[in-house]
C-alpha cells in the first residue's frame, strides 16, 4: 500500500487542508482575503504591465480567477512533493512549508493597510500542515517500518491501510467542513460591508473640530481619533454582523410600556450628535485604550422616557447580538447628558468592528458598564437583580471613568538636548471636564500647563507646556483635576477592578547644547 501515491496524496491532502484553514481563519478574523488571494495580488502587483494587459486580453474578467487557480495546482504540486519527501526525511517538508509561510506572510503584509493580526491565518495555515502532514503520514511510516522488518506477509498491513484512509477521509472532511464555514461568514460580513457603505442616514453630519482644541505640539495624540485608529475591545471572536433590516431593539423590564423598534424607527428619530471620548478600564496609566469621535444617534432619555420606567429601576441591563451584556446605572442614561444609541461615528455609519448597526454610547462612563456593540436588548432593572458579564469576572459594578492625564511627548527615547522643551499630551474625565494639567520636573514643584479648548465637558483635551532641562537624565510627570476640584490620585491601582490610577510618568535624557 505504501507506494509513493500514498505518500503524494497525504502531501496534497494535508496541504489543502492548510490553505483551507487559512482562508477559514481570514473570513473568521477580518474582511481581507485568504492568503492565497494576497499571493494573487502580490503575482499581480509584480506581473510586468504589457503581460499583464494580454493576460487580461486573453481571459477578460476571468484572469484573476484563472490566477488563483493556477497558484492553487501549483502549490497542490508543491504540496504533494511535500509528501514524497516527508517519505524519507520528515523535516524536508517543514522546510518547503517555511519557505511557502514566508512568501504567504510577505504578500499578506505588503497588503494595504496590513495589520499583525492578518499573519494569524498565515499561522493557522503552518500549524494545519505540520499536524496533518504528521497524522497522515505516520500510518505509512508505521507500515513501511513493519515491511522492512518482516519477510513474509505483514500483518498489521491492512490495520495501517485503514488508519490511514480514516485519517485521510477525517482531515479532508473537518477542512472542507471549516472552508464552508469560512465562507459564510465571510460572505455575511461583506453582505454587511456593502449595506454599511450604501447607507446614508438622514440628520447624521460630520463637522470639523475647532482648531483651537489642539495644542500644536508635534508628536501629540490626534484631538479627533480616526475610525481605523480607534481602540478596538470586544469578547466575540467572530464579530455579529447584523443586515439593518435584520436589526431589533426591545426595551423592557421596569417600564410601563415595552418598547421594540427597527433600524428604520430608530433612524427616523430626531437624531443627537456630539463629541465624545471613550476610554476602556483595562487602559493602564499612560495607555492608549482611549479616543474621541463624533457620535450620531437617537437620546436614550427620549426613549427611556417614552417605555415609562417604574419606581425602584436603578440600571439597565444591556445586551449585545452576541450575548454579552453590562448594567448602565438607570441616571446616566436619563440624566442631561448625551447618552444614545450611537448610529454614526465620525460622520459615516459604525464600522462592524464598533457595533454596526447600533451601539450604546454614555459620556462620562467606562466602556465595560455602557457601550454596548450590536446592542439588541435593554431591560430596565435593579442592581441587585443582575450581574453583567465583566461584574460576574470580578470588575466593579459601576464604571464611572477616573481623572486621567498622559504625557505624548517627548517620548523616552526620543533625542533631546539641553535647553527649552515643549511637553505635550492629552488628559479627561469625561463628563465632568478637566481644569486643569500641571506637569512636575524631577519631583519639582507642579507647573501649570496651558490647556486648549474642548467642545464640551466629554471630551478629552490637550495640554502642552515648555520646561527648561538641563544636560541629564531627568522625570517628567503630569496630572490633572477635573472641573469638580477632584485632584488627580497618584495612588497606584491597577486597572481591575475599577479603572487604573496613578501619575503617568516619561524618563527623557537630554543632551548638551
Ligand atoms: N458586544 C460587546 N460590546 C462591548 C464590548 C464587548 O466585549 N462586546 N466591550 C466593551 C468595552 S470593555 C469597551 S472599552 C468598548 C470598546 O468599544 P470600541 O471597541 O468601539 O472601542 O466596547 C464595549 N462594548
Ligand atoms: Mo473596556
Amino acid at each position: 500500500m505504501t507506494t509513493s501515491r500514498s505518500w503524494w496524496l497525504a502531501g496534497l491532502v494535508a496541504g489543502l487542508a492548510g490553505l483551507l484553514t487559512s482562508y477559514a481563519a481570514a473570513m473568521a478574523l477580518t474582511i481581507r482575503e485568504s492568503p492565497v488571494v494576497a499571493v494573487a495580488e502580490l503575482v499581480i502587483r509584480w506581473t510586468p504591465g504589457p503581460v499583464a494587459e494580454r493576460a487580461v486580453e486573453l481571459l477578460g474578467f476571468a484572469d484573476k480567477a484563472v490566477l488563483l487557480v493556477l497558484i492553487v495546482v501549483l502549490v497542490g504540486l508543491v504540496f504533494a512533493w511535500t509528501g514524497a519527501l516527508a517519505r524519507r526525511r520528515w523535516w524536508a517538508p517543514v522546510l518547503v512549508y517555511v519557505v511557502l509561510t514566508t512568501v504567504g506572510a510577505y504578500a499578506v503584509l505588503v497588503q494595504r493597510e496590513a495589520q499583525t493580526v492578518d499573519l494569524v491565518p498565515v499561522a493557522v495555515g503552518f500549524a494545519t500542515w505540520l499536524v496533518c502532514l504528521s497524522l497522515l503520514t505516520e500510518p505509512l511510516r508505521r507500515h513501511e517500518r513493519a515491511a522492512v522488518a518482516a519477510t513474509g506477509e505483514d500483518p498489521a498491513a491492512g490495520a495501517d491501510r485503514r488508519g490511514f484512509l480514516v485519517r485521510m477521509v477525517l482531515v479532508a472532511g473537518v477542512a472542507a467542513g471549516l472552508g464552508i464555514v469560512g465562507r459564510a461568514v465571510g460572505r455575511g460580513r461583506r453582505h454587511v460591508e456593502q449595506t454599511r457603505r450604501l447607507l446614508k442616514i438622514v440628520g447624521v453630519t460630520k463637522p470639523d473640530p475647532s482648531p483651537a482644541v489642539r495644542v500644536g505640539v508635534e508628536g501629540v495624540t490626534p484631538w479627533v481619533t480616526a475610525v481605523e485608529d480607534f481602540y478596538l475591545i470586544h469578547t466575540a471572536i467572530v464579530v455579529p454582523t447584523i443586515e439593518p433590516v435584520d436589526w431589533r431593539l426591545r426595551i423592557h423590564g421596569l417600564v410601563d410600556r415595552v418598547i421594540e423598534l427597527d433600524y428604520r424607527d430608530l433612524i427616523s428619530r430626531q437624531i443627537t450628535e456630539s463629541w465624545i471620548t471613550l476610554n476602556c478600564v483595562s487602559n493602564e496609566v499612560g495607555g492608549s485604550l482611549v479616543g474621541n469621535a463624533w457620535w450620531s444617534g437617537v437620546r436614550l432619555a427620549d426613549l427611556l422616557a417614552e417605555a415609562g420606567v417604574r419606581a425602584g429601576a436603578d440600571a439597565v441591563l444591556q445586551t449585545s447580538e452576541d450575548g454579552w451584556t453590562c448594567a448602565t446605572p438607570l441616571a446616566a442614561l436619563t440624566d442631561e447628558r448625551n447618552a444614545m444609541l450611537a448610529v454614526a461615528m465620525n460622520g459615516k455609519p459604525l464600522p462592524i468592528d464598533h457595533g454596526f448597526p447600533v451601539r450604546t454610547i454614555v459620556p462620562g462612563l467606562y466602556g465595560y458598564v455602557s457601550a454596548t456593540k450590536w446592542v439588541v436588548d435593554l431591560e430596565v432593572t435593579r442592581f441587585e437583580d443582575v450581574e453583567a458579564f465583566w461584574t460576574q469576572r470580578g470588575w466593579s459594578e459601576q464604571g464611572p471613568v477616573k481623572i486621567a492625564s498622559r504625557i505624548d511627548v517627548p517620548g523616552s527615547d526620543d533625542d533631546l538636548v539641553a535647553g527649552d522643551v515643549r511637553v505635550a499630551g492629552m488628559a479627561w474625565a469625561q463628563h465632568t471636564g478637566i481644569e486643569r494639567v500641571e506637569v512636575a520636573v524631577d519631583g519639582g514643584p507642579w507647573q501649570q500647563a496651558e490647556l486648549a479648548a474642548t467642545p464640551n465637558v466629554d471630551t478629552w483635551v490637550q495640554w502642552a507646556l515648555t520646561v527648561p532641562l538641563e544636560a541629564g537624565d531627568h522625570v517628567l510627570r503630569v496630572r490633572a483635576t477635573d472641573r469638580a476640584g477632584l485632584v488627580q490620585t497618584g495612588v497606584e491601582a491597577q486597572p481591575i477592578p475599577e479603572g487604573a490610577t496613578g501619575w503617568h510618568q516619561v524618563e527623557v535624557s537630554v543632551g548638551e547644547a
